[in-house]
């Protein structure tokens, strides 16, 4: 992985994760892709490019002008938009997928595209969730994913593609908002607490999701990219994880850095549908013996960067 091309550079994870690969591997060689743009250091710091990952020709183009060896597919709806877009998402969230698998295979390039936890659905166990196990997911989101773990296992067999992905937890982080996921409350909840002191769940008490706090999301990305591909079994789907919560538990971390903090509930019933769909815990053991996976924050330390961090973000 040396020159990179990365779509959905915007969003929640690409945010970060350029401004990482920049200072890993050099400014010039990690090409920023999203459909619009803003000021963020993503667009004016480095090379950046505007793709609609609908658009196959382009995002050739742009693979072949630079040169890349390595794509890395972020662009995607989440669970709570695929929900109330289902048709939009099966068009973005597999078109855009089927379109960077052809690049890579076209260009000969290493891919790198994130699963989730959205890949699980009710029949699936729900504690320590094993890797390999019942995938019958009832959200869009979910139907988007497992069909995409399937594609990217498909390009390694049939065509050989250097095809690598991990299931993502719920990822908080202060740089950019998440924007459609079930998952969000975890991120909001450290806005709210910062600001007004109090936070309104749409998830019910008692509701454990898997987390990660975004570095750890970050690392997990490079370790992968970066491991022997002789020991990789899981190619397109390891699970991985570092905590996972319920309401209550996040709003008592929060606590005990802002004593006063306050959190009451009104339930939005369709995340909480997506949400009891999905796991309470993940076994993260294959990404753990595969390439060395390990996560480094738990609850308690990210709530503390959180909120320092947030603190110097906001004023
Ligand atoms: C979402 O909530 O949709 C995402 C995810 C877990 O994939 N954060």
């Amino acid at each position: 992985m040396k020159k990179i091309l990365i779509t959905g550079a915007l969003g929640q994870i690409g945010s970060e994760l350029v401004l990482k690969l920049r200072e890993e591997y050099g400014k010039d060689n990690v090409i920023a892709t999203d459909i619009r743009e803003t000021d963020s250091p993503v667009v004016t710091e480095g090379i950046f490019e505007l793709l609609n990952v609908m658009d196959y020709e382009k995002m050739l183009e742009l693979a072949k002008k630079y040169e890349v060896d390595t794509i890395m597919h972020l662009a995607a709806l989440l669970s709570a938009t695929a929900e109330a877009k289902p048709l939009l998402a099966w068009n973005l969230n597999m078109g855009g997928l089927v379109n960077a698998l052809e690049v890579a295979r076209e260009c000969n390039l290493q891919f790198f595209t994130p699963s989730s936890i959205g890949a699980f659905g009710p029949s699936t166990p729900k504690d320590q969730t094993p890797q390999d196990t019942i995938q019958r997911p009832t959200t869009m989101y979910g139907v988007n994913k497992v069909a995409g773990e399937l594609l990217c296992d498909y390009y390694y067999e049939k065509f050989g593609v250097d095809t690598r992905g991990v299931r993502f937890p719920g990822l908080i982080s202060y740089v950019a908002p998440p924007g459609g996921g079930t998952t969000d409350y975890a991120v909001e909840i450290y806005y709210e607490a910062w600001k007004n002191g109090r936070y309104t769940s749409y998830i019910a008490e008692g509701t454990y999701m898997d987390m990660m706090y975004m570095p750890d999301a970050l690392q997990a990305i490079v370790d992968l990219m970066e491991a022997d591909p002789t020991k990789l079994k899981h190619r397109n789907a390891f699970n991985v994880t570092a905590m996972s919560f319920e309401p209550e538990q996040i709003a008592a971390s929060i606590k005990k850095v802002i004593p006063g903090f306050e959190m009451d509930y009104h339930v939005d019933p369709v995340r909480q549908t997506i949400a009891n769909s999905w796991p309470n815990s993940i076994d993260a053991t294959a990404a753990k013996e595969e390439w060395g996976f390990h996560a480094t924050y738990d609850l308690d330390k990210m709530t503390e960067d959180m909120l320092e961090k947030l603190k110097v973000k906001l004023g």
